[in-house]
């Protein structure tokens, strides 16, 4: 069994939801849970068939649920719908008209509310000036646009005109726009002139002028005016948003589409060189982040729900735009940063507006602990009844942390894994039914058969780490990389026959909940133990010195691999040799001796992408004492790779 990763952090808390949560909540017991799960994987395709009639506007029905062809799917093909007119008219109807669909803030402050009705009709004359710029069913649209509505305008007119919208998160900078803009081989890009974050503005149009140097393929430019910076305007290519509003109707039938209809590339660097174009189709992608958006955040007609996540990510498509909007949800959307102008800017935001669903990443919590209680504390976070996580396992003390501070003891907090290719969330909490174990996203999501197994494809037992797989196609699946069939192929369904290969590692513990050990890629290798890393970085974080930590391995002459904690501490404490020796004596006593750091070494930050993610890729390379060679393109802060580069050993 050495092929296997060991697992040997043990965590025993459980929470069990309370009474008053499961008597209101869409399920409410883990038996209710279990039997719905039981049936659901059973006859996957009679499960999304039943949603798909309750939770989806047709157009004209489908003829077959799944047409599966392995590497291939094809969801409710013969049937015919629109992703927007799913998210907006059919809200027009009843109540539901007048109600709040976003309400926005600006990072200055500036408040708006679109209700349903309002948001369908900017959608529509949007749509008509993407018409009037010949954009037609099937072409490509660019949109790198800040935290604003006009940036879920702009996706959801693409989709009401059957056009494919890709997304650019609005940090990402010329070159990367650029890269993307040639493999999407778009012709039109949504932008604006800038975007407000930590008090300054981010250049937005000057970025896109760089990337279009030289660039033949775009015709036209669409700005936003938001934060009324200086920008230069190229006659012919660049009109303002505003204007082009002016001349068109607010009158724009949705397209019927097939259910396999492109609705947008995602791109998500992949470990070498070039980003790969994550393609998601309508029917089944509606479906699957409706029904999660639903059932995960136990959704309500009165919720103020709230995602942090930037609409540039996939996390920002499924659970700001397409799941909440095709439920009739009221979404809290904020343009800034969480720490602007003062650190408590999220729970003041909770407070005002009365949140009460909460989804964020574990890398925003690690911060909010690092910066201290005080800021939470200073504001009323009692209207919350759901918290989530998502990006990263988040360390069992984040967790506890998340769940009494932010939480009160007394939001179930839903731990949500999946993936930009995922497109929905496959393994998380249902609140009301699942008891909640700090560290662990728990249980398949209905529908979903997600599995631990071997380089065979044979399930481990219990404890036992290995590959987590996704062993039936399900709905909102990635149909493929854009323009490169050979690659999505060999990425995700050639690791183990007849399987949808995740690149994560994971245990199943005794109650069958999935732990995640970090990617497959980054598991070290130490003395012939295969190691995951984020027990070690948890085990590293359960330090009250520690804020955050990240294990990579260094080629050791005797052992294989070395391992290197690099460790951010929190406010107050204090580097050094002695507080290394200690973090080490931490880790050999909560986990055992294998997994003891041979290395700690602190830092003032680590390498993150711009969804919080630690890049543990450039780590290694640090550690190795090599140069940093790989993509770094996505990289959130420079600077913190420069300073790594410098930093002398300390522990
Ligand atoms: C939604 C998103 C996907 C990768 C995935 C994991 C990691 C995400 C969790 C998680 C542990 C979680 N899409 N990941 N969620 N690991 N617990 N709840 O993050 O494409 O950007 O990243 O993120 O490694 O494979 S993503």
């Amino acid at each position: 069994m050495s092929n296997n990763i060991e697992s040997h952090l043990v965590e025993n808390r459980v929470f069990k939801p309370s009474k008053v949560f499961a008597k209101t909540a869409h399920i409410s017991s883990l038996e209710e849970y279990q039997e719905l799960y039981r049936k659901s994987v059973k006859s996957p395709e009679r499960f999304w068939a039943q949603q798909a009639a309750e939770t989806l506007v047709w157009r004209k029905k489908w003829k077959t649920v799944l047409a599966w062809n392995e590497p291939y799917a094809q969801w409710f093909a013969g049937g015919k719908l629109n992703a927007s007119e799913n998210c907006l008219d059919r809200h027009l109807t009843g109540a539901r008209r007048n109600k709040a669909a976003l309400i926005w803030e600006g990072e200055p402050g500036e408040k708006r509310t679109l209700t349903y009705q309002q948001l369908h009709r900017e959608v529509c004359k949007f749509a008509n000036v993407l018409k009037r710029h010949r954009i037609q069913k099937g072409d490509r649209v660019i949109i790198y646009m800040p935290m604003c509505p006009e940036a879920v305008i702009a996706m959801l007119a693409c989709a009401r005109i059957g056009a494919v919208h890709s997304v650019v998160f609005g940090g990402f900078s010329a070159e990367a726009i650029k890269d993307r803009i040639n493999d999407s081989q778009a012709r039109l890009v949504v932008t604006a002139d800038g975007g407000y974050r930590r008090g300054g503005v981010i250049p937005l149009k000057r970025n896109v002028d760089e990337a279009l140097k030289d660039n033949e393929q775009i015709e036209k430019v669409i700005v936003f005016r938001r934060a009324h910076n200086e920008i230069s305007i190229k006659e012919g290519r660049d009109v303002w948003w505003h204007r082009e509003m002016e001349y068109v109707k607010a009158d724009c039938p949705a397209e019927e589409l097939d259910a396999e209809h492109p609705l947008f590339i995602l791109y998500t660097s992949g470990s070498t060189g070039k980003p790969k174009g994550i393609l998601h189709t309508t029917a089944g992608y509606l479906l699957g982040t409706a029904a999660t958006t639903k059932y995960v955040f136990d959704l309500r007609e009165e919720d103020i729900y709230w995602c942090t996540a930037d609409i540039g990510w996939i996390t920002g498509h499924s659970y700001i735009v397409y799941g909440p909007l095709c439920n009739g949800a009221t979404v809290l959307m904020y343009e800034g940063a969480p720490n602007w102008p003062e650190q408590d800017r999220f729970w003041r935001l909770i407070e005002e507006y009365g949140v009460t669903i909460f989804y964020t990443a574990p890398t925003a919590i690690r911060a909010f602990i690092r910066w201290g209680d005080e800021f939470p504390n200073r504001h009323d976070l009692s209207s919350l009844r759901v918290i989530g996580t998502v990006g990263e396992p988040i360390n069992p003390e984040a967790w506890m942390w998340y769940y009494t501070v932010i939480g009160g003891s007394r939001c179930p907090i839903v731990d949500t894994w999946w993936q930009t290719e995922t497109g929905m969330i496959m393994i998380s909490p249902v609140p009301g039914a699942t008891p909640l174990k700090p560290g662990t996203a728990t249980l398949p999501f209905f529908g979903v058969d997600a599995a631990v197994v071997d380089d065979q494809g044979n399930e481990v037992p219990p404890n036992v780490g290995g590959k987590l797989v996704i062993r039936k196609p399900w709905p909102s699946m990635l149909r493929t990389i854009w323009g490169d069939k050979k690659r999505y192929r060999k990425q995700y369904w050639s690791e183990i026959k007849g399987m949808y290969f995740s690149g994560d590692g994971a245990r199943r513990d005794k109650d069958g909940y999935f732990w995640i050990v970090g990617r497959i890629d980054d598991v070290l290798n130490v003395a012939g133990h295969r190691l995951g890393t984020s027990e070690i970085e948890s085990a590293l974080v359960s330090h009250p010195a520690v804020a955050e930590a990240a294990v990579v391995g260094r080629p050791d002459e005797l052992k294989g691999q070395a391992v290197v904690a690099f460790v951010t501490l929190k406010q107050g404490e204090h580097p050094g040799p002695e507080l290394g020796d200690r973090l080490r004596q931490h880790v050999a006593q909560a986990i055992g001796a294998i997994a003891r750091p041979d290395d700690v070494r602190f830092a003032e930050g680590l390498p993150k992408t711009r969804s919080g993610k630690i890049m543990r890729r450039l780590l290694k390379e640090i550690a190795g004492g090599g140069q940093v060679i790989g993509d770094v393109t996505s990289l959130e802060d420079f600077n913190v790779l420069m300073r790594l580069r410098g930093e002398t050993k300390e522990g």
